[in-house]
């Protein structure tokens, strides 16, 4: 066990994060990853690369989540886990998911370099789709994983395109059976992620560590109004149901039930909006929003959602449309491992990081790891909290402290005892 965690190579992870960030379907420096698009598979591949050169044993599942393993003297154990995503959102940035797998890499190649053994094997998890961006659901890799949706679902799910699941891993040559994919029972014996804190609280309060206790749960809608059309001008307002308008009140409305849900922890936004027929001279007929739902409690989150569904039924009357909801997922919070949590304070305090417990508002892979195995997540700091664009910044101290502290933990909980 090293007395202190080995120190990270600063420069060579920087440099990788840069390298990284040029496979991208957009102008660099704005990242943008979707799943299964061929920046997507490139970014696989550096990744991939890297592990197999550090001597990492690399495999990939059906579902496209890539595993890269250390192997330790008890090679059968319950491995610890760690990882996180390099799938990225249009105009994004260049550290969300990429600090904790690129981080991971360099905690193990400090380790190496130090004389550690791993007792436990530590295995780097890149998950497939953290991001939503294709199918509007996040998490696909660890939900399956965790077993946490109906394959059916899965397959059920197109994206904007019309494409399925499954036509589209076959771009990544991936063509059996998802039912592989779930982690059998007791498969790791804890996963911890690295990940910039996409919020301000580190930066205010001047910490160069976080350590997750909390993950808000996630839920989102998509929603549907159905009004009628007509000539812009030729329909006199009494007589309109325009799509638009009530799409625009609704929106209102939901905002409305997250402040009034009785948590400061309730947050919501209507993110995704698309009116039928979009022409300027046309009153809309159609109009389908997709609704971000989420808190640290779920009786609160189900108050804001009950809010805004009575909203939607007295707007609906009085403008005559109809609004349907579908739910796209609801899931639960999720709260850090107490042991794991302990630890990796500790490793922070033996190397004089001043740390403190907190909640992650931003849903993780984290959130599904959590349901099978103890978890908990590493912050640390971002220029003003920026995430999800091209502004997002993490300094390079900051990325290599957080580098070290993983790799400190890494090695307390792959010493556990078996
Ligand atoms: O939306 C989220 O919380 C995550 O960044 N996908
Ligand atoms: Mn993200
Ligand atoms: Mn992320």
């Amino acid at each position: 066990m090293p007395s202190t965690p080995p120190e990270i190579n600063s420069p060579l992870l920087q440099k990788r994060i840069d390298e990284l960030s040029l496979i991208t379907e957009a102008e660099p420096p704005v990242v943008t990853r979707v799943l299964f698009s061929d920046s997507d598979l490139r970014g696989r591949q550096f990744v991939r690369n890297l592990c197999e050169e550090a001597g990492l044993a690399v495999r990939v599942d059906e579902a496209g989540n890539m595993f890269a393993r250390w192997e330790g003297s008890a090679p059968d154990a319950p491995a610890v886990a760690t990882g996180s995503h390099i799938d990225a959102i249009p105009n994004a940035g260049k550290f969300d998911g990429v600090v904790g797998v690129l981080g991971a890499l360099s905690a193990i190649e400090a380790l190496q370099e130090s004389g550690f053994r791993p007792m436990r094997s530590i295995e780097i998890v890149v998950f497939t789709a953290e991001e939503p961006t294709r199918f509007g659901i996040g998490c696909l890799g660890s939900r399956m994983l965790a077993a946490s949706i109906p394959l059916g679902k899965v397959r059920g799910l197109r994206d904007p395109d019309g494409l399925t699941f499954d036509e589209l891993r076959a771009r990544a040559g991936l063509r059996g059976a998802l039912e592989s994919v779930a982690l059998p029972k007791g498969f790791y014996s804890a996963f911890i992620e690295l990940h910039i804190e996409q919020g301000p609280l580190l930066e205010q309060e001047n910490l160069p560590i976080g350590i997750v206790q909390a993950i808000a749960g996630p839920s989102a809608y998509r929603v549907r109004i159905k009004g009628e059309g007509g000539h812009a001008g030729a329909v006199l307002m009494p007589g309109r149901h325009d799509a638009s308008l009530a799409a625009a009140e609704f929106a209102l409305a939901v905002e409305k039930g997250a402040l009034a849900s009785g948590s400061p922890d309730t947050v919501a936004t209507t993110g995704k909006w698309e009116i039928f027929p979009n022409a300027i001279n046309s009153v809309p007929c159609d109009a389908v929003l997709e609704i971000d739902l989420r808190d640290t409690c779920l009786e609160t989150r189900e108050r804001a959602l009950m809010l805004a569904r009575e909203a939607s039924v007295e707007i609906a009357a009085r403008r005559g449309v109809t609004i349907t909801w579908d739910e796209i997922n609801a899931d639960p919070p999720a709260d850090g491992d107490p042991r794991t949590i302990e630890i990796a304070e500790d490793v922070a305090l033996q190397i004089d990081l001043a740390s403190r417990r907190m909640v992650s508002r931003a849903y993780h892979d984290s959130l599904f790891m959590a349901r099978v195995c103890p978890t908990t997540m590493i912050f640390i700091p971002c220029f003003k909290g920026y995430s999800h664009r091209p502004e997002e910044y993490s300094d390079p101290a900051h990325v290599a402290q957080g580098a070290r502290v993983l790799a400190g933990t890494l090695a307390r909980l792959s010493h556990q005892p078996l």
